[in-house]
């Protein structure tokens, strides 16, 4: 498929131009390799909405657009990301912190870990620090993903470690945060044992931790 094109596509919101593109990759058997370099082409698809919302040539409503967009590409997607592996490699509790409504990119990932064999308990958007705590409480989870691509996720992550700590669950737990602002600089300021702006690289990540 043409990489190029699908991220134009995508840019530019022409829907129907998307979803034929990748039903039509879809239908080619592709390997995981190559669903990947669609997914990276997705997201930087929707950095160019976000661009163009930030110079104020899109709207919020074109922000919700690109979302419903990015969901169906998703579950066009789905056969050729998740396989179905029954989830006996670990656990993992995964959530979108407070303050923060983005999901796509937690979904994503998501369907990537549960396709590697994890058992994936996803608390949702906009949780609080303390719905982090109980959850892991109650699963004992090996990992724990929070998703952020929010500027004040950041904190928010902090917040959600540091509440961890207080509980005496971060010890017996690795912690990886996505999304967009992830940096070294973040990573150790949340106090997360690693971090990603990319899917693959968040499952490679966390094989390895269970491995
Ligand atoms: C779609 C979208 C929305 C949709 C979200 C729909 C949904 N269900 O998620 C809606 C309309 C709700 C929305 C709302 C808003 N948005 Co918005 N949105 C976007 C947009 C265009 C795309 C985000 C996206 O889905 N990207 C694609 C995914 C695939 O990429 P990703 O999230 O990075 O995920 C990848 C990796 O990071 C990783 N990953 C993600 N999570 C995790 C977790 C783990 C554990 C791991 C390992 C990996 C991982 O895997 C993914 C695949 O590789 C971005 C622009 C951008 N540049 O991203 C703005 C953007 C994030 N939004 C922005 C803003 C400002 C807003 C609003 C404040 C707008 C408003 N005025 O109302 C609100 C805030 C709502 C809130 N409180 O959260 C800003 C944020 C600025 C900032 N620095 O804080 C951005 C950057 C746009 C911009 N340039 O101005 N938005």
């Amino acid at each position: 498929m043409e990489m190029k094109l699908l991220v134009q596509y995508v840019g530019d919101l022409e829907e129907d131009k998307v979803l034929n593109l990748l039903k039509d990759f879809v239908a080619m058997n592709p390997t995981q390799d190559e669903a990947d370099k669609v997914i990276s082409a997705c997201q930087e698809g929707m950095a160019i909405v976000g661009d163009r919302f930030e110079r104020g040539e899109y709207f919020v409503g074109d922000l919700i657009f690109a979302g419903e967009l990015m969901t169906e590409s998703m579950d066009i997607l789905k056969p050729v990301i998740a396989g179905s592996k029954n989830g006996n490699l670990g656990k993992m509790v995964i959530g979108t912190v407070a303050g923060d409504l983005h999901d796509i990119g937690k979904n994503i990932y998501r369907g990537m870990v549960e396709a590697l064999g994890l058992e994936v308990f996803d608390i949702g958007i906009d949780q609080p620090a303390s719905a982090f705590v109980e959850k892991v409480r109650e699963v004992k989870p090996d990992v724990l993903g929070m998703s952020g691509v929010l500027t004040l996720a950041i904190e928010a992550m902090k917040q959600t470690v540091d509440a961890l700590k207080e509980a005496g669950l971060r010890d017996d737990l690795k912690i990886i945060v996505g999304g967009n602002p992830m940096t070294k600089d973040a990573c150790e300021y949340i106090g997360a044992d690693a971090f990603t702006t990319n899917a693959t690289e968040g499952v490679r990540i966390v094989e390895q931790w269970l491995k």
